[in-house]
Formats: C-alpha cells, structure tokens, sequence
C-alpha cells in the first residue's frame, strides 16, 4: 500500500507442511506491475521476520512464480527474482536444509553444485548469472517451490515416515493447546 511517498509493508502467513496448497503449480508473471511489486516487498518483510534466506510465493499462497532471497552475512542483499529458471548445472552438492514451510526439521539434500539461471528484476530487466555454495542450493529450493516440491520430497522412505510421524505427533499436541 502507499501513502503518499511512504510505502507500508505487510507480513504474510507462512504455509507449513502438510498443507495441499503448497503442492500447487505457480504459473509465470505475465505483467510486472505495482501489485506484483507490491506483493514481493511482502514477501521480503516476511522472509528477514522469519530469519530465512529465502521465501518463495507458494508458500504464502501465491501461485505466481515470485521468488525472494537474501544469503548475506548482513541481511542487507535482497534479491527479488521474478520468472526464475535453471538454464544449466553441473556438479553434486550435498549440503544441509531447512524450510519455512517445515519448521524445525533440517536433513542433507543433493543438489546440483554450480548453476547458471536467469530471472526478471522488479524494474523488467532478464538477468543471467551464475551460482555456488549456499545461493545455488537456495535457488533450487525456491524454483521447487514454485513447482509444488519441498526438500523433504528428496529423503529416504524411511527418513520421510520418520518425519511424518513426528509431525502428526506435534499437530496433535497442538490441538490439545488450542
Ligand atoms: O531459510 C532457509 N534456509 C535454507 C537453508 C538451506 C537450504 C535452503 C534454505 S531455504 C530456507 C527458507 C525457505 O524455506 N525457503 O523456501
Ligand atoms: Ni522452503
């Protein structure tokens, strides 16, 4: 929202797993305008308020294909990626992940190590670039956002049961709190 030359940002909801919405498809942003712009800067405020480095729009609800990342020390490198795609990768890397849609659970996921991908700034501009290490990994992650894909679909059938029931367990004690 903006009011007058100041400009108000809100907080969204994270979606936790199992939630079905976070298996939806996100489609491409056809045209950047205000409320696409708009609903980015949202999303940024929400990722530093929960401490991630990235956040993509499936996960609060919005299935156009809108990324936001932050992997600096500082917290002070916001990148908003709008359209993202892998064009090319090589290497394995196994490295260890979180998500904010599977709060308190991390494990080790294999993921391409160096990528090249490209994206749409906010102003419309296609960047081409490439990545390693710890924006590689969260560029993958996030583009598996938007495909409906969380990093605990790539664990073992054991690891994934052992994961479910854990949560099945939480949301019930849940309950009883609510
Ligand atoms: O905050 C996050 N940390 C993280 C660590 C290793 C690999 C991926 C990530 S992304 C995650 C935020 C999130 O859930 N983005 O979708
Ligand atoms: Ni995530």
């Amino acid at each position: 929202m903006t009011l007058g030359r100041m400009t108000l940002t809100a907080k969204f909801e994270v979606l936790h797993f199992p939630d079905p919405r976070l298996r939806k498809k996100a489609v491409p942003v056809e045209t950047i305008d205000a409320h696409i712009k708009a609903i980015a800067d949202d999303m940024m405020e929400t990722m530093y308020d929960e401490g991630g480095i990235g956040l993509a729009a499936t996960q609060v609800n919005i299935q156009q294909r809108i990324v936001v990342i932050d992997v600096s020390e500082d917290r002070d490198r916001p990148m908003i990626l709008i359209n993202p795609e892998i064009i090319a990768s090589e290497g394995i890397e196994q490295m260890q992940e979180g998500c904010l849609s599977v709060p308190g659970y991390y494990d080790d996921v294999e993921r391409a190590e160096n990528i090249r991908y490209s994206y749409l700034t906010p102003d419309g501009e296609k960047i081409e670039q490439d990545a390693s290490g710890l924006l590689s990994v969260c560029v993958q992650h996030e583009i598996d956002h938007l495909d409906g894909k969380l990093f605990i679909d790539y664990l073992s059938p054991l690891k994934r049961q052992r994961l479910l029931k854990k949560i099945e367990k939480q949301d019930k004690l849940q309950a009883q709190v609510l």
